[in-house]
């Protein structure tokens, strides 16, 4: 009779599992002993780290990714990360380690006391086997479920003791080879009411959300269908992907995330389809009308709680790529005029110093064709949308829920998805700190990174958000000049540091054009950051 254990690594061989990400414990030991060779164990130093790199693993491969935490604690250290990975829709199975069942009575040392309850509610499922025999089965839900749409992170708690456990008879057959296949397709009669509605409109707008860009074909669906209909695109506030490519001339930028400034940017369009996006993730507080004034909104969206909850508009549940593409089929070739833009760049104030916008202009003389931006930072955001250039799918991550810590381990989770894209990191030097283990991993495994930090010694904007709230005195918001360059030789990552932008592009050159392992480019700018800027 084959082993709990058995059962479960051939069954996450056959759902396609070749990494695991994870940081141990002794609750994990059993799961973990006899490691398959064929997996690979990406090891991270902390557990906000470990989710990170999977979460972007995740997106980028468009399938589940395998987490392994150590049981209440480590769990706990994950949860900043696994809100962002809620909030970016990113399939993710964790699983942590659990006292012996025969002691979770008494509730021992290391118990995780409700397992379930604790990574609510960035989970959308939680469990523990009723039973040993159960494992299997538990986890072949949970990898179905995380993909699921709208997809996102589950959890699975696993008792240490269920692995030599004798496995159910024929499990091991009964889930081989279960796949389930097909998208959400939205109501045809639906569809054809909205391409109605585009197409009689005088000025419509395409909002395009991260959705577009994890549905396959979604940003070419977003374009042939913008293309058709002339119709100008924005990035919906804050996505944590881009689902449509920043050098076509229809780009407008990324929506301002207030809902006075989002309907002021969109003045004159009496249509708003969104599509991908939830309606929508505003920050701050700026009341105001919800569209411009005598516009209406659709939206299309296969998340049914963003449809139920958004203030204004109908909305039509499926996959957005899906819907856009026979949207496209439906709607008339229309003609209108395309006007230009180009943001301002910041010149510096201070001697021997950049500006954030400075220091985006560069990234876009340097950054590839088929680079790879993960993005934690508002500093110099509006020269980043007009001049770095994301041409594909899969090009542009930023945290899903706003939590630091993302960007460092979601760039190495993101090279490891795609080892032949140069992928960049850029942050500021108080956010790289939430997720400065990544160094570890990109160091240890040379993964050839250019971690690129925005070095101004403060929680610039936060000294932003403190005006704008007219917040006097609020302590905590200088850090001080961090020593990077030391920080960064301390996981063994080589790192230069520059205070102009010809020194910064030369070394952006050559950290981007590095193959044999990572690089840290530290950039010196100027404090004070603009909301907005
Ligand atoms: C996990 C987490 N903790 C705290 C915050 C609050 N927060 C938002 S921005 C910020 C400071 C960012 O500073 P830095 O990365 O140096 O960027 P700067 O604005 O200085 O360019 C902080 C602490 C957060 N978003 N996430
Ligand atoms: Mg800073």
């Amino acid at each position: 009779m084959p082993t709990v254990h058995e059962v479960t690594w051939s069954m996450l061989r056959d759902l396609g599992v070749t990494k695991v990400f994870g940081n141990p414990g002794s609750t994990e030991m059993p799961f973990l002993a006899d490691f398959p060779s064929d997996i690979d164990y990406v090891l991270g130093l902390h557990e906000s780290s470990v989710v990170g790199m999977a979460d972007a693993y995740a997106q980028a491969t468009g399938r589940p990714a395998l987490v392994n935490v150590h049981t209440a604690a480590g769990l706990g250290n994950a949860m900043g990360a696994l809100v962002n990975a809620a909030g970016a829709h990113s399939p993710l199975v964790v699983t942590a380690g659990q006292q012996v069942r025969a002691m979770l009575t008494l509730e021992p040392f290391l118990a995780n006391a409700d397992a379930t309850m604790l990574p609510k509610p960035a989970v959308k499922w939680a469990y523990e086997p009723p039973r040993a025999q159960d494992v299997p089965a538990a986890l072949a839900r949970a990898f179905h479920y995380a993909a699921l749409p709208p997809a996102g992170p589950v959890f699975v708690s696993l008792p240490m003791d269920d692995w030599d456990k004798p496995a159910e008879p024929g499990a091991a057959h009964q889930l081989a080879g279960r796949r389930i296949a097909g998208r959400p397709v939205p109501d045809p009669a639906a569809l054809r009411d909205l391409a109605a509605r585009v197409a009689a409109a005088r000025n419509p707008v395409l909002v395009a959300g991260a959705g577009l860009d994890a549905s396959p074909g979604g940003f070419d669906a977003a374009v042939a269908l913008a293309e058709r209909q002339s119709l100008p695109v924005w990035l919906a506030p804050n996505a944590s992907r881009v689902g449509f490519p920043t050098d076509h001339p229809l780009f407008r930028g990324s929506l301002p995330s207030a809902i006075a400034w989002l309907s002021s940017a969109l003045a004159g369009h009496d249509l708003v389809l969104v599509a991908g996006a939830p309606v929508f993730q505003y920050y701050p507080y700026a009341p105001g009308p919800y569209v411009p004034d005598g516009a209406t909104l659709m939206m299309i969206t296969d998340d049914p709680d963003a449809a139920a909850r958004a203030p204004i508009g109908g909305a039509l549940l499926g996959d957005p790529g899906l819907a856009l593409a026979l949207l496209g089929e439906l709607v008339p070739l229309t003609r209108r005029p395309v006007p230009g833009r180009r943001a301002p760049v910041e010149v510096p104030t201070a001697p021997d110093m950049m500006t954030a916008g400075q220091v985006h202009e560069a990234l876009a003389e340097v950054f590839p064709d088929d680079g790879v931006l993960v993005s934690e930072t508002m500093n110099g955001g509006s020269v980043m949308w007009d001049r770095v250039k994301f041409r594909r799918p899969g090009s542009f991550y930023f945290c899903g829920a706003g939590g630091l810590g993302f960007c460092l381990p979601a760039a190495v989770g993101a090279q490891l998805a795609s080892p032949e894209r140069p992928v960049v990191a850029v942050s500021g030097d108080g956010g790289a700190q939430y997720g400065i283990h990544a160094l570890y991993t990109a160091a240890e495994r040379r993964i050839p990174v250019t971690f690129l930090i925005m070095a101004n010694g403060e929680y610039g904007i936060l000294k932003g958000f403190g005006s704008y709230l007219g917040a006097e005195g609020v302590p905590g918001l200088d850090v001080g000049r961090l020593d990077y360059e030391a920080l960064a030789r301390g996981y063994g990552v080589p790192a230069v540091r520059v205070r102009s932008v010809g020194d910064l592009t030369i070394a952006l050159k050559e950290a981007v054009a590095a193959v044999d392992g990572p690089r840290m480019v530290i950039a010196d700018i100027q404090p004070g950051v603009r909301l907005g800027a």
